[in-house]
């Protein structure tokens, strides 16, 4: 409220609040943009979660509303089923009932600078969890909290080019591609790609999106092993498009694991279990427990302290043979 007053009073009360929201804003940023510092009484926080794609999003939403509750957060949640306009949506409201931070974890990258600067503009923090937007524009959020995608994508290619390392070629490799235009599914793509460039003998012969669903992932798996006579690797952007291919992969009478290896990213306990039954050969691990650490970074913004503008979480790789004694400790 008195944030929002603020805006519409005279120059010098304008000037004023200016200079106390200062401490958290850049130079350049005018009184109508900067958020102003708030201390004491209960803080409410606007959650708009992607959807409930995946074994990992369920994780990941669980983790956020019971570390709100621990913290004494009021979490209004939204879920946008995967749809950006949805989030868009959810954004506004948040907006308009005056929350005291949002945070979201952006379905797609791109086209998210109006809503963005319509929240700048009414004085609310956000944090980007999980997903990052493409802006040019970085005074739009005030930090973002997840994982290296690129980073994951790396790795996974590492290990495909040290299995690989001693036979010879082609390796026919599928590729199970996230939400088309999220961080994810750009990011995993690009880090594999760049992992296995400098080995020609390294062909992604098929690559197509399966929304990181289940569903998704075991129809377009049918559809590549129909047009590809000669599949010997899949690489799914995650666990459950994995588990999804998995199901297709074993109907056409092969074995996953075995005829086409399966390297796949989360790292869900269910992929685990697939990994200890031989069918996932390597996990490359990202955490979706967030919540914690996104409670901490909203108090510090809304109390208009400095936040780091990237947070990011650690992660491991997970082959096969370190399954067994990785299950029990599976958190998600
Ligand atoms: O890998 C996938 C989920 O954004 C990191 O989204 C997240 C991804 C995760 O649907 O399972």
């Amino acid at each position: 409220m008195a944030r929002r007053a603020a805006l519409v009073l005279t120059a010098a009360l304008l000037a004023s609040s200016a200079l106390t929201a200062c401490s958290t804003e850049g130079p350049g940023s005018g009184p109508a943009a900067a958020t102003k510092a708030r201390s004491g009484g209960p803080i409410t926080m606007g959650f708009a979660q992607v959807g409930a794609e995946s074994g990992w999003r369920t994780a990941n939403t669980k983790s956020v509303q019971e570390a709100a509750k621990k913290a004494g957060i009021t979490l209004k949640f939204s879920d946008a089923q995967q749809k950006q306009e949805n989030q868009i949506k959810a954004i506004r409201t948040f907006i308009q009932q005056k929350v005291d931070v949002i945070a979201f974890s952006p379905v797609v990258e791109s086209g998210w600078d109006t809503v963005l600067k319509e929240a700048k503009d009414a004085g609310i923090p956000v944090i980007l969890t999980d997903r990052a937007v493409d802006t040019q524009d970085a005074s739009l959020y005030k930090t973002f909290l997840g994982s290296d995608f690129v980073k994951e994508g790396k790795s996974a290619g590492e290990w495909l080019t040290g299995a690989y390392a001693n036979q010879p070629g082609p390796v026919n490799i599928v590729e199970l591609q996230g939400t088309t235009g999220s961080a994810p599914a750009n990011d995993r793509k690009a880090g594999f790609a760049d992992a296995i460039r400098s080995d020609g003998k390294f062909k992604i012969v098929a690559s197509q999106t399966g929304d990181f669903t289940r569903a998704k992932g075991k129809e377009v798996m049918q559809a590549f092993l129909k047009s590809q006579k000669d599949i010997d690797v899949l690489y799914a952007h995650n666990d459950d498009m994995a588990l999804g291919a998995i199901q297709a992969i074993e109907e056409s009478g092969k074995k996953p694991g075995t005829d086409i290896k399966v390297i796949s990213v989360d790292g869900i306990k269910d992929a685990f279990v697939a990994m200890t039954q031989g069918k996932i050969n390597v996990v490359v691990e990202c955490n979706p427990m967030l919540g914690g650490q996104l409670m901490e970074l909203a108090k510090k913004v809304v109390a208009g302290e400095t936040v780091p503008k990237r947070v990011e979480t650690e992660e491991g790789v997970f082959p096969q043979d370190k399954a067994a004694a990785a299950l029990p400790s599976r958190t998600y």
